[in-house]
């Protein structure tokens, strides 16, 4: 599929467009178009086939036909000639906190900034000071954000490599003598960031399917190539490296290169301690040379003593001592979630429309959604005021008695406002079937300012949920500083839930701060923060993440029915002075 593909480069011409300072509709167009795209379950290819590219949302005649002379050429013209005029390293800056188009093309055409190398070295020899529109306090912040934007490319997020290893997982098991084939490393413990995609394989005939990988097409630089192994670039920039391994050492290879390091040196040693081997190809016993385990893993643990240990446990973080005295978690499931209560519509700066959102929900089996659009002071992404949100209220209403078979919260993500006050009078707020808070703004305030803040709109009897507890964006913004211990103390105090919110740039709270909280008594919802259909998948890595944080189901509040659920948001707690 080209989707993915055409998006990049729409996103490309709008962000060329942007530093040209371009009418912003015009620029909104192609972010439009972007997240189309993106959101298309169907090859655009075999859209543009049966002459349909204008009914996708957001493609007028003149994308139409880019899509089809890129179908055709595999160029955009009107892209190359973007390119020409605006180097592709002063789109790069952009992606640095902190600097927006406007700063970007103010850098390019007063100093010359044509890479993110060259701005960190002009901002720490302290050239930027001087140029018009820069302080020096954005100097701090620009290497600040430089600092961040060079450890989230050192490591990917989950949730894009997860897509990329699913698209190439997907494309080798297809192939003919493939039995077997799995993600280790990392990738399979869902730690929130990945080096690189770690593959293994069983198969009868290994040199086609090592073709088959170097050959993919998101391949951009074969790094090796070999009979056991090969090691590839993808364009986004991750490695990708695959093992062939035998059936019988298959458990063995991937217990091993699961990991984590720590993990596996335990476990080594208690296979020592036992008297056995145990490597990448089996377990072994006499002077090492009967194998005794290997095909799987649940085999592998067996023969150490240990039942089957989840991937995502597997830090050294005491699962070997729980395994060993047989008292590892039962960790939470995706299929028991139940539902989502964190989504937005395109009432505020989501793409459905309620009742879109709404069977989208119910397509995915849940019996609840959780409409939870911004309030007023998030103007950017299109907040609600009062009057705005009393006329979703009976928009919602009228899709309850148009959709029926799932149950449709009423709720706002309402602003915690610099002083900890909220956006929305109380009696409109106990109007609310949830009510989600969020710090959006002033994310430099001292940590006590902040706890202060949260505490204090935790402390609001109708607040049932904290999103995004650290508001940081993975390679992007470090989280504000806070006292996470004070909110969770709080947050349990006032019946209120932690959100892990699970889109793939958050993963906010995270394994640890989840785990903690759950250990402070909190009760963790997770939710996808959902913006546009595809999003609500983000749920499995908010999934992972409670499983690292080592929760169960009767942790999460959304693993409750509908009923239960509702008598926890509508549960009265004692007012508080
Ligand atoms: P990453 O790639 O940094 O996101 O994290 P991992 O855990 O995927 O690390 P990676 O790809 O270097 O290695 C994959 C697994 O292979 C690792 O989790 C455990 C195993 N492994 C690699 N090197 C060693 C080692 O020196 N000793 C042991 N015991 N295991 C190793
Ligand atoms: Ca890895
Ligand atoms: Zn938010």
């Amino acid at each position: 599929m080209q989707n993915a593909a055409i998006a990049h480069l729409f996103a490309e011409i709008a962000d060329l467009l942007e530093i040209k300072g371009e009418n912003p509709f015009r620029v909104r167009a192609y972010r439009r178009a972007v997240e189309s795209l993106e959101a298309l379950g169907e090859d655009v290819a075999a859209v543009a086939e049966r002459d349909a590219l204008e009914t996708i949302p957001g493609i007028g005649k003149d994308l139409a036909g880019k899509i089809r002379e890129f179908l055709k050429t595999g160029a955009v013209p009107y892209l190359d000639e973007l390119r020409r005029e605006i180097p592709g390293g002063v789109v790069e800056l952009m992606g640095i906190h902190g600097v927006g188009p406007r700063t970007a093309k103010l850098l390019f055409d007063q100093a010359g900034v044509d890479s993110v190398a060259k701005l960190e070295e002009l901002a720490r020899a302290g050239r930027l000071a001087g140029l018009p529109g820069i302080k020096a306090r954005t100097e701090q912040n620009i290497l600040k954000g430089i600092a961040v934007w060079k450890a989230g490319r050192e490591r990917m997020p989950l949730g894009q490599a997860l897509g990329l290893a699913d698209a190439i997982v997907g494309a080798l098991r297809a192939l003919p003598g493939v039995a077997r084939i799995e993600t280790a490393g990392s990738l399979r413990r869902m730690r929130e960031t990945v080096k690189d995609i770690d593959i293994l394989v069983t198969a009868r005939d290994a040199a086609p399917v090592m073709r088959a990988f170097v050959g993919l097409p998101g391949v951009s630089e074969v790094l090796a190539h070999g009979e056991t192994k090969s090691s590839v670039r993808l364009a986004e920039g991750i490695q990708a490296d695959l093992r062939v391994v035998e059936p019988e050492a298959f458990g063995a290879a991937l217990q091993y290169f699961t990991g984590s390091k720590a993990h596996n040196i335990r476990v080594r040693d208690l296979a020592v301690r036992e008297g056995l081997k145990l490597s990448e190809y089996g377990v072994f016993a006499g002077k090492g040379e009967r194998r005794v385990a290997g095909a799987s893993e649940e085999e592998v643990y067996a023969a150490l003593g240990l039942p089957w240990i989840p991937p995502e446990l597997r830090e050294d973080a005491g699962e070997v001592e729980a395994a060993l005295e047989r008292r590892l978690p039962a960790l939470v499931e995706l299929r028991q979630i139940r539902g989502d209560l964190h989504c937005h519509t395109d009432w505020s700066d989501g793409r459905l429309s309620l009742e879109a959102l709404v069977r989208a929900a119910k397509a995915r089996g849940y019996e609840y959604v959780a409409v939870a659009d911004h309030s007023r002071s998030s103007t950017v992404a299109n907040g609600l005021d009062a009057r705005r949100l009393e006329e979703q209220l009976v928009a919602i209403e009228a899709v309850r008695r148009k959709v029926k078979g799932i149950t449709i919260l009423a709720g706002s993500e309402v602003d915690i406002r610099a002083d900890g006050t909220l956006d929305f009078p109380d009696e409109l707020l106990a109007r609310l079937d949830v009510v989600v808070v969020s710090v959006h703004s002033r994310f430099t305030q001292d940590e006590r300012t902040m706890t202060e803040r949260i505490v204090r709109a935790l402390r609001n009897p109708h607040v049932r949920i904290l999103g995004h507890a650290t508001g940081r964006l993975l390679g992007e913004r470090d989280p504000y500083a806070v006292d996470l211990d004070a909110v969770f103390a709080a947050a349990r105090d006032a019946g209120v839930a932690v959100e892990i919110n699970a889109s793939p740039q958050r993963l906010d709270v995270k394994d640890a701060h989840a785990r903690r909280a759950r250990g402070l008594g909190v009760t963790l919802a997770i939710n996808t923060d959902t913006h546009a259909e595809p999003h609500l998948d983000y749920m499995r890595l908010g999934v992972g993440t409670a499983r690292r944080a080592w929760l169960g189901p009767d942790a999460i509040l959304n693993t409750r029915s509908a009923r239960d659920l509702l008598a926890w948001l509508r549960a009265k707690r004692p007012p508080r002075t």
